[in-house]
């Protein structure tokens, strides 16, 4: 998952997002704790859309998600401006390191950690001991500094088109959609998420492939617009793009793209999907399960007494899987939880 920011403009209490988030980020990178992982940046993202300045732990326990170890962080931090936890954590160069490591693309928490106690704690250190890095880690590395870089709306506005245009260049049947944040409207992004489908490719015909994807990612590369790849199967591309800016094109960042290839019949599913945000997946399909349903990036299928699932629906549209399970429609914009 791509970098993100806790303060949002008209968030009212930025600063405990922002603290809450460095515990995140340092209990997924460091002591590789999921679920406290979760448990902050679920805190983080109920306190951040609170309307009102939060003033004590008690008030923030009141919210859904805020639980009483993290109402007595919130205490510690009003009353004294400071969070002892955080500043051992942050007082800790190996846990510096850590995290500066994951900042890599293709370096999880555990790799981060191995090469730490190897002895690599810089990007200096990794750039003299590229052996110790595998090729997604090397293309990390080798654009470690346009990757930090956020991606402006309209730079994936423009790529979106040239992609679809590209793309029915190739054969009027295809489809292709930026998903992640850019669809749900933000003004930058990590990454570029790319889904795209074909008339022809379904479900059902799966080993009618035909290199779908393939076709694409040769028509981008041939034209110079994929620069790297990471990783490249049937139906999941993983690399690098930079696009000419035309007269000025001085400084063309890389960029991080997926495409991946759906098929035509479970398009909507898998746009929803990695439309996001994961949170509201995840709100999503404890509400469709409630209802009798199970979702996945693939299918939304009903289940039976027995708990069984069903045959896939038929869906035509994003609305449709709201419809089906009765949750009220949410524009992607609405979907930033
Ligand atoms: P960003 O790139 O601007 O940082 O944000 P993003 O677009 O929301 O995040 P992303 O990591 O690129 O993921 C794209 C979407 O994929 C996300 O919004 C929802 C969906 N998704 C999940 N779970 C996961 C997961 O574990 N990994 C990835 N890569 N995507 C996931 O719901
Ligand atoms: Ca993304
Ligand atoms: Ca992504």
């Amino acid at each position: 998952m791509g970098k993100r920011k806790a303060t949002e403009i008209d968030n009212q209490n930025s600063d405990i997002c922002d603290l809450l988030m460095e515990l995140a980020d340092y209990e997924k990178n460091v002591s590789r704790n999921i679920h406290k992982y979760n448990a902050y940046r679920k805190a983080a993202g109920v306190i951040g859309q609170h309307p009102t300045p939060i003033s004590n732990g008690t008030e923030a326990k009141k919210l859904s998600g805020v639980g009483e170890k993290i109402a007595k962080k919130i205490d510690e931090f009003i009353e004294t401006g400071r969070l002892g936890k955080l500043e051992k954590i942050r007082a800790s160069d190996e846990n510096k390191a850590i995290q500066l490591l994951t900042r890599v693309s293709g370096i999880g928490p555990a790799a981060a950690k191995k090469l730490v106690d190897e002895g690599i704690n810089t990007i200096e250190d990794l750039k003299k001991h590229q052996e110790k890095l595998n090729h997604h880690q090397k293309i990390g590395l080798k654009y470690f500094e346009d990757f930090e870089k956020r991606i402006p709306r309209e730079e994936i506005e423009k790529l979106e088109k040239f992609i679809l245009e590209e793309c029915k260049k190739l054969d009027s049947d295809y489809i292709a959609v930026v998903c992640g944040s850019y669809r749900r409207g933000a003004k930058d992004s990590g990454d570029i998420d790319v889904l795209i489908t074909h008339k022809k490719y379904t479900s059902k015909e799966k080993k009618n492939k035909d290199g779908f994807l393939k076709r694409v990612v040769e028509r981008l590369e041939k034209i110079d617009l994929i620069t790297d790849t990471i990783s490249f199967g049937d139906t999941k591309f993983m690399g690098v793009c930079h696009q000419k800016t035309g007269k000025n094109s001085k400084s063309v960042l890389h960029r991080r793209l997926d495409i991946r290839l759906i098929p035509h019949d479970q398009f909507f599913t898998g746009v929803l999907y990695f439309t996001g945000s994961d949170t509201f997946n995840k709100m999503m399909r404890t509400h469709a399960l409630e209802k009798g349903f199970t979702l996945n990036e693939y299918t939304l299928r009903p289940l039976g007494s027995t708990r069984v699932a069903g045959e896939a629906l038929p869906i035509t549209s994003e609305r449709d899987i709201f419809e089906y399970i009765d949750y009220p429609y949410k524009a992607p914009e609405e979907r930033n939880l």
